[in-house]
Order: C-alpha cells, then structure tokens, then sequence
C-alpha cells in the first residue's frame, strides 16, 4: 500500500499521467483516483528539504527515468514545456522589456528631469547625492563623470547592488579589502534605506514607479532632481565647479556642443539602447534590425576613430563617456547575453584603441567593475539565463588587456575574480 507520504510525492512532482501503460514499471495505483510514482529513498520531506540543494536534479533525473526510461521524453511533454516556457517567457519579458507590436525594445522615459534651479553655492556641499550601480551602463557614466572632475564628497555618492530580482539595494561590501582600486557598495548613505525604492518613496509627491540608476537626490528640498543620465552627466559637468578638484576640465565646451549633439543623436539609439534593442528582441524580425543598425553604425564609428583620438577630435567630451560605458560591456556581456555576436569589439582595432584610452583616464578604471557588471546581467536577468551561468570571457576582453604594461599591476590586484558579488 502506497503510503501518505508518497502520495505526496506524487502532488509535488508527478501530476501528468502516463500515456502509455506499458511504460509504468514504478507506477502503483493509489488510494486516490490520480496515480503517484514511487521514488526509491524520497519522501516528501525530504524532497522539500533537499529542494534548493544539488540533490534536486537527482529527483528530476529519477522522475523522468520513471517516465520515459532513458530515451527522451514524450514529445507531446516536450510541447506542453515548451509552450508554458514560452508563455512565461513572454510575459517575464513584458515586464522586463516594454515592446513595441513587432518586438521591438521601447526604453521607458525617465520621469525626472529637472536641472537645479540656482546655482549650486558653498553652502550646497553634500546637498545633492548621487545613487549608482556600477553594474549599469547609464549610472556608469555619471560615476564617471564625477570621478573625472574629482566631486568627491561635494555630492556623495550610494553604490547599490541588484538584488536577484533586480531591485536596486544597498548591501556595503564586507570584508578586509584595504588594497581595492574600485569603488565599493554602499548603504544609502543620504536616508540609510535599504532598498533604492524607499528613497525615491520620499520625494515629494511620492513615487511608485521604477526606481532606476542613476539618480540625483536634492536633500534640501527632499526630492528626486534628475533620473536621466544623460541630463544628470551635464548637471555633474557644469554646475558644481567650485568643488570640483577638476573645475578646468570641461567635458561638453560651447564650440563642440553641435558636433556633441550630433554623435549623441546617432550613439543612443543605434548602440547605447540599441544592444538592448538587440537583446531584449521578442521576435526575430526586431532583433534582425537592431542588430544590423548596431553593426553599421559600429563600423561607421571604427573607421570614424580611426583618424581621431576622440569623437569630436582631440577633446574627451560627454559623447565619448556616453559611447564608452556600452563599448566597456561589448564583449564581455552584450556579445553573449545579447547576440551582439555579428563581431567582438576586439575586431575593431581602432573602437579597441579609443576604449583603452579612456579606461586609462584617471579614475575611470576605479568605476570598472567587470565582476560585479556580469553578475548584475548574468545572474539578474533571468529570462535572458534561467541558468544564471556566467561565461568565461577571453583575456583579450579584460579590463588589464585595456591598460599600459605599467598600469597592468595595478589594476589587475584590483579585480575580484570570484563570482560572488
Ligand atoms: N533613461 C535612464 C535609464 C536608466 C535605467 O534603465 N537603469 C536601469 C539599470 S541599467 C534600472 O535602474 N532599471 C531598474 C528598473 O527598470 O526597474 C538613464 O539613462 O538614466
């Protein structure tokens, strides 16, 4: 006689029935009209326990061996996964990645997007905060932007982390690391929050949409000022100059601003949101466009930068941070996870040339953190890597392939290489 406990068993794991009897040789007909399968050692409590540990794919292994001996599974099971996945797929994705009717990615506008009012005086020292991740490339670069002009703690900085779900969250670095070049996560250290939602909870007027990085908290006023990093990179430029170490440097001049707004215009669409155009694709058709416009205007760039150190000359300018935060990614993350596969940017020397340069610009390296940026997509997003493996990437693809021999030393004792985050 089957007992409880196996009947259990059978709830958990067995709620198909066999299509063919012949192929039941551990199937006992139980005391309830649905049949239950046998599991030679497993009870159902010990499959709850062993539920989130190595085991379970044991039991997977013994299920499907009791259902379809060692050939594949039926096909008409396959289907039926295959379309629940997709269905799942598809709505994860909804969620995840808003598309247009043909699948095209449709980045959400940012809802905050006011600059400061007066100009920023002595008294305004710690006033404004910035909240980052350095996982992402849109918070990527105003870290870099106020690691250039030197703001330091004239707008302090939160480093937040992904949570598994990819909530922002505020989870500050444990350990001995005294030796470590880049910067760290924090706790939020305006409001001491845990989550990066309960800050943007407070601004006035309250808020409950995404909570996203960047954003610029005016803790004056109690309010978010700007999520968008393309207003908050100029915001960091100009006006907090008086406690710049860095006040000279001035990364968006007058006499480029055309030439600026012209590779911006060309760069954010095309790459910058155009890797997410191609990894966040929900039909082929919108994936075979992004892919093609990314890579043309990839090409278009290459033979651009081939004759000029920058993009608009000699001049480092908020279009080349712009366009460096997407590059820094290329060929660790977007030519995996996001089929930006036609070629690695390895392949295009001069794009290779301009991303090194700029990595080796003084405070850049610190706000790369290429462990961290891969657990943050690799492991975050789930319906792009159910199995939440992150790759090996090639040497050539490292931050110390990036940097002069003398800078290699440096960097490279700089980089964790566990997985953990
Ligand atoms: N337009 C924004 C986009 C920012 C953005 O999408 N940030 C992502 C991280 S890469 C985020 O925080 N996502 C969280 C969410 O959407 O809930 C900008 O450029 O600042």
């Amino acid at each position: 006689m089957a007992s409880k406990q196996e009947h259990l068993v059978c709830e958990l794991l067995c709620p198909l029935r066999l299509p063919n009897k012949s192929r039941r040789p551990t199937w006992q007909t139980g005391s309830r009209s649905r049949p239950f399968l046998r599991l030679k050692g497993y009870t159902a409590s010990n499959i709850r326990a062993s539920s989130s540990s190595a085991e379970l794919p044991d039991i997977i292994k013994q299920v499907g061996q009791s259902l379809w001996g060692k050939g594949l599974p039926p096909g008409a099971l396959v289907g039926a996964v295959r379309s629940a996945w997709t269905s799942g797929w598809a709505i994860m994705m909804k969620q995840l990645a808003p598309s247009d009717k043909q699948g095209g990615y449709q980045r959400p506008k940012s809802k905050f997007q006011k600059r400061l009012l007066n100009p920023v005086s002595v008294s305004d020292h710690g006033r404004y905060h910035l909240y980052v991740s350095l996982t992402c490339p849109w918070a990527h670069r105003t870290a870099i932007v106020h690691a250039l002009k030197g703001l330091g703690d004239a707008v302090p900085l939160s480093i937040a982390v992904p949570n598994e779900t990819g909530l922002w969250e505020f989870r500050p670095h444990q350990g001995m690391s005294t030796d470590h070049h880049i910067l760290l996560p924090t706790v939020d250290r305006a409001h001491k929050k845990a989550r990066l939602m309960d800050v943007y909870k407070l601004t006035k007027g309250g808020y409950d949409g995404r909570a996203t990085v960047p954003m610029l908290w005016d803790s004056f006023c109690e309010e978010v000022v700007n999520n968008e990093s393309a207003d908050i990179i100029e915001i960091l430029n100009m006006e907090f100059n008086i406690f710049a170490c860095d006040p000279q440097l001035d990364l968006a001049p007058p006499h480029l601003q055309s030439d600026i707004e012209k590779w911006n215009d060309l760069i954010y669409p095309n790459i910058n949101n155009g890797v997410y155009r191609c990894g966040f694709a929900q039909g082929q058709e919108a994936y075979d466009e992004a892919i093609n416009v990314l890579f043309t205007t990839l090409d278009m760039l290459e033979e651009h930068l081939a004759s000029s150190k920058f993009l608009c000359g000699d001049i480092l300018t908020l279009a080349d941070i712009r366009l460096f935060t997407t590059l820094y990614r290329f060929d660790p993350v977007y030519y995996v996870l996001f089929k930006c596969s036609k070629k690695k940017l390895l392949e295009y020397p001069s794009l290779y040339r301009y991303l090194g340069e700029i990595f080796q610009m003084s405070g850049v390296a610190a706000t790369c953190d290429l462990p961290t940026i891969m657990d943050g997509y690799y492991k975050v997003l789930f319906p792009l890597n159910p199995g939440g493996i992150r790759p090996v990437i090639p040497v050539s693809s490292h931050p110390t392939s990036l940097c002069g021999d003398d800078k290699q030393r440096a960097v490279s004792s700089s980089i964790r290489l566990s997985s953990t985050p």
